[in-house]
């Protein structure tokens, strides 16, 4: 029988061991450990990740972000032994896709109207406020190297310093927006009776929403996750029990 290996490029924190820290790796991780696949991760510092990705032959996506992660590497070698095939997927929903679709149990549901429906809900709430309280803390939790090359490149979008964006987004009330998003957050994921968005019933579109949750819990700075934590009350709570649960929260730091 033939194997297959699968290695995840993941951006890494400062700490030791370092952990996953963005929503997009996190939708792709999730499922990985959901599916509980056996995996490896390999750590790219920011700077690298073109170098990286390019020395292996994956083509640029152009535009300001022409390489990125997550990025899974799926080596398959033949069962007679000859010359190992390597397939290499650069975005995160087509890495839950493959998975799902080559590891069917437990399933996954990716009906794509109910993750445009959550996403856009998303979006329109609280990604605002999640770019000003969140992502612009994002260096402080970075090695030394990819905080430089995050706070170069981030005021090419922001027009400004990243510190002053955060600042900005403070003086338009960006506490007050997540709170009132994370109402509204609850709200959507509640409405079946939870864990999920479809009650018992585990969709992609619930991974993109752990994928920010974590983000606030694993970069946010100060009591931010706590704030995210208790405005998204019981249902939050019941939602991240569910993947811990399910084992999705084990394998966060390697
Ligand atoms: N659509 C992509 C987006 C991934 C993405 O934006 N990754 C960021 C990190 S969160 C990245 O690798 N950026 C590289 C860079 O800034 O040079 C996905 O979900 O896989």
């Amino acid at each position: 029988m033939a194997t297959t290996q699968y290695t995840f490029f993941d951006i890494p924190t400062n700490t030791n061991p370092p952990r996953s820290w963005s929503p997009n790796v996190w939708n792709a991780r999730g499922v990985l450990n959901y599916k509980k696949v056996p995996y490896e991760t390999e750590w790219v510092e920011y700077p690298d990740i073109r170098v990286r990705l390019g020395a292996m032959g994956i083509p640029s996506k152009g535009g300001l972000m022409p390489f990125t992660l997550p990025m899974m590497r799926v080596t398959t070698t033949p069962a007679d032994g000859s010359e190992p095939q390597v397939t290499y997927l650069t975005d995160s929903f087509d890495i839950a896709k493959y998975l799902n679709d080559n590891h069917p149990t437990p399933p996954i549901d990716f009906d794509s109207t109910i993750t445009d429906e959550a996403v856009k809900m998303f979006n329109a709430n609280l990604m605002d406020s999640f770019v000003g309280l969140v992502l612009c803390d994002v260096p402080l939790v970075l090695p030394e190297r990819s905080a430089a090359y995050f706070k170069e490149t981030r005021p090419k979008w922001m027009m400004m310093p990243v510190e002053d964006f955060k600042q900005k987004k403070i003086n338009e009330g960006a506490w007050e927006k997540m709170e009132n998003g994370m109402k509204v957050w609850a709200e959507y994921i509640g409405k079946n009776g939870g864990p999920f968005i479809q009650g018992d019933k585990v969709s992609y579109a619930d991974f993109k929403m752990l994928g920010y949750l974590l983000w606030a819990r694993e970069a946010g700075s100060g009591d931010v996750w706590e704030k995210v934590e208790g405005w998204g009350g019981e249902v939050l709570k019941k939602f991240v029990r569910a993947f811990e649960e399910n084992g999705v929260l084990e394998r966060i730091t390697y």
